[in-house]
């Protein structure tokens, strides 16, 4: 069966085509730097966004219909596993990504729902084998079922701690089989509506607690996936303990989880926070925490997570320039967190969007490459801090100065002369970068 028979393989055609089905920058088996674009950004689809979701938003109901929606939710969730094999297929994407429950729907109890998932598993490790796609990672959906009003790990309700422990165990066996490359957790409810009924240091002791409980488990089972945390600020909750890369690095290191953690961060969510992605990269970088890339934009007049694919240019480019300069994503990759918008319904809307976030993300690996080759930036950073190659400036960095010698070299140093920055001429020559690759 299939479900876009009417879409072939989508190849590189490169720049001069104008066929909307192909890519004109992502040439998977191209060399960038010493790798293959294929290597560098380790695409994955998102089970959630392109099989589960409808288009549906507050105000409406699902635009989309599709050719996988079946009656019975199992039969649905089945067509689903078909459908995300021919998608990766014909766009020739190695990976993909899903919530527990993005695949199989919840059964009446915690048994009949972790059988509904032993189903649905069985079939995603039956097309992995003949395909050779792999997860690049999975996570628990502890936010979507109504038990979660209050959090998951940072619930009031031990009731519901227990469930979410036991939901988490089940997704890192799931992990395990289907030999998922990174394991995700997103507390979508890890957060607090109002202080005035919050224990926060209650909640954040728990949800250390159920971090090193997975931990141990995965060590038990023998489940080698790096862990990630993907931080987000708010939405759904007004407050997310997750907060951006530094609150989620200074948690991790509070309570001794550094060693076993690294960040997916999302670009939508860098922005929710007041940050640029590329901030936040570069903040996980700088702490040896970067870990994969939920790859979206937000729209910056808008205060929530619209997670549209990226097209911005600029935004990828800087992206992949912070990736390239950290040394690469490792066991990570550029999974699209992104949604077609709620009036590109049709099935062939999944193929384009998909084609315009692969491709902005090529262009902007290759402006990178450019940027970091022709030592563009590392040339003015070089220059920038000189001062303290020698002198006082070397005692500085090596850690030799106490406040008597500074004291000692500022009265005998006058006057201080500055230099200019020169932000507006680096950004033309970023713009003439970006639009010569
Ligand atoms: C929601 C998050 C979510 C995670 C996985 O905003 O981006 O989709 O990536 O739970
Ligand atoms: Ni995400
Ligand atoms: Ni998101």
């Amino acid at each position: 069966m299939s479900y876009f028979q009417s879409i072939g393989n989508i190849q590189y055609e490169g720049k001069g085509s104008d066929n909307p089905l192909a890519f004109k920058h992502y040439n998977p088996s191209e060399i960038i730097m010493g790798k293959t674009m294929e290597e560098h950004m380790r695409f994955a689809v998102a089970y959630w966004h392109t099989f589960t979701g409808s288009g549906s938003d507050p105000f409406g109901e699902g635009t989309s219909s599709r050719t996988w929606d079946h009656s019975d939710a199992m039969d649905t969730a089945k067509a689903r596993v078909e459908a995300n094999f021919e998608f990766l297929d014909k766009l020739g994407l190695p990976y993909y990504c899903f919530h527990d429950r993005d695949i199989a729907p919840e059964g009446a109890t915690l048994q009949e729902t972790n059988r509904n998932l032993d189903v649905i598993v069985e079939l995603l490790e039956q097309h992995m084998r003949t395909s050779g796609k792999k997860l690049l990672w999975n996570t628990a959906n502890m936010f979507t079922n109504p038990r979660f009003v209050h959090g998951a790990g940072t619930t009031c309700n031990a009731d519901v701690y227990a469930y979410a422990g036991a939901q988490l165990k089940k997704s890192l066996e799931i992990g395990k089989r289907l030999g998922a490359e990174n394991y995700v957790f997103w507390g979508g409810r890890e957060g607090y509506e109002t202080l005035l009924n919050t224990d926060m240091a209650f909640e954040l002791d728990n949800l250390a607690r159920l971090f090193h409980m997975a931990i141990a488990y995965s060590k038990e089972i023998g489940f080698d996936a790096q862990f990630l945390i993907e931080p987000k600020p708010k939405e759904p909750s007004k407050h997310q303990y997750d907060f951006d890369a530094a609150t989620t690095i200074a948690f991790l290191q509070k309570y001794g989880l550094h060693n076993h953690f690294k960040l997916n961060l999302e670009a939508n969510h860098a922005t929710l926070a007041g940050h640029t992605f590329e901030h936040e990269i570069r903040v996980a970088a700088i702490n040896g925490m970067l870990g994969s890339l939920d790859a979206n934009q937000g729209d910056l007049l808008l205060g929530w997570d619209t997670d549209e694919f990226p097209t911005d240019l600029y935004a990828t480019t800087l992206t992949m320039y912070e990736v390239l300069k950290a040394g690469g994503l490792g066991k990570g990759g550029v999974n699209f967190d992104a949604k077609v918008r709620r009036g590109s319904f049709e099935d062939e809307d999944l193929f384009l969007a998909h084609i315009a976030g692969i491709d902005s993300y090529a262009w902007g690996l290759k402006a990178a490459a450019k940027l970091i080759e022709d030592r563009v930036l590392d040339g003015v950073v070089e220059r920038r801090y000189r001062s303290f190659n020698e002198g006082i400036g070397a005692d500085i960095a090596a850690g030799k100065a106490t406040l008597h010698t500074l004291e000692q070299y500022a009265l005998q140093n006058l006057p201080i002369r500055n230099e200019s920055g020169r932000q507006e001429r680096i950004k033309l020559i970023l713009n003439e970068v970006i639009f010569s690759v």
